[in-house]
């Protein structure tokens, strides 16, 4: 049987990889888990250990202008951090979202070492990279990084750039995504690559996986 014959009604028309970046404990697994709307559970501990384990990554299903896609965010986890982080982590990235914690300076001043990876691992994506300040509950007088400065950091790499407060608020984690979509679903409509790449036409290994492979800035 033709991979095509196996596609059914129900597959989405797109399938779009989104890899969450930024530093230990700006909210990533959050903003995951909030999207999807995860219940909250205890993470589960790899074997013979207290070491918790999270999902990788999470997928969320919805309609853009009447066609059904496939957004999987990928999460990076806890002890990784950037220098430790290799391509193998952005490959098939559609697009990335790189996160920091207002309240933290660290957080944002380490932003260009995330955005350089992104140009080392998944150049494809630079142009699909948004920037996403999370609050983490913090109120208005916690905040570290003021937003003059993060509007003229998002300007002068030309990002798009996003607050949220994944668990007050979980409208302006969906708003990340959307704006993301359409980024990609954008740029799709001029970029042949891209456009193959998002279709889910990869190896079927099993009923709903799929392998993705990213022509448009990824190489296995
Ligand atoms: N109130 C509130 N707390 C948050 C929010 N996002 C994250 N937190 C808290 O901040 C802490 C770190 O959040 P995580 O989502 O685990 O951060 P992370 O980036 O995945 O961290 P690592 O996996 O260690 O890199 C946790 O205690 C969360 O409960 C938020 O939107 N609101
Ligand atoms: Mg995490």
């Amino acid at each position: 049987m033709s991979l095509r014959s196996q596609r059914s009604k129900d597959d989405p028309a797109y399938c779009i990889k989104v890899i969450l970046l930024g530093d230990l404990g700006v909210g990533k697994t959050t903003f995951m888990r909030t999207y999807t709307r995860a219940r909250p559970q205890p993470p589960t501990l790899y074997q013979g250990s207290n070491i918790p384990h999270y999902p990788a990554s999470m997928k969320k299903t919805f309609n853009y202008q009447g066609k059904k896609v496939e957004i999987v965010l990928w999460d990076t986890a806890g002890q990784e951090r950037y220098r430790s982080l290799t391509a193998s982590h952005y490959r098939g990235a559609h697009a990335c979202i790189i996160m920091y914690d207002v309240s933290s300076e660290d957080s944002f001043n380490h932003l260009p070492i995330w955005l350089e990876s992104v140009h080392e691992y998944c150049p494809g994506a630079n142009d699909r990279t948004v920037l996403v300040g999370s609050w983490k509950g913090s109120s208005s007088s916690r905040r570290k990084v003021e937003l003059e400065r993060v509007l003229g950091f998002a300007a002068h790499y030309r990002l798009p750039h996003f607050e949220v407060d994944s668990t007050a608020n979980p409208n302006t984690v969906d708003t990340v995504l959307d704006n993301v979509v359409r980024l990609v679903l954008t740029e799709a409509n001029e970029n042949r690559q891209l456009s193959d790449s998002i279709k889910p036409q990869g190896t079927r290994l099993a009923p709903h996986k799929t392998e993705f492979k990213c022509s448009a800035c990824c190489h296995s």
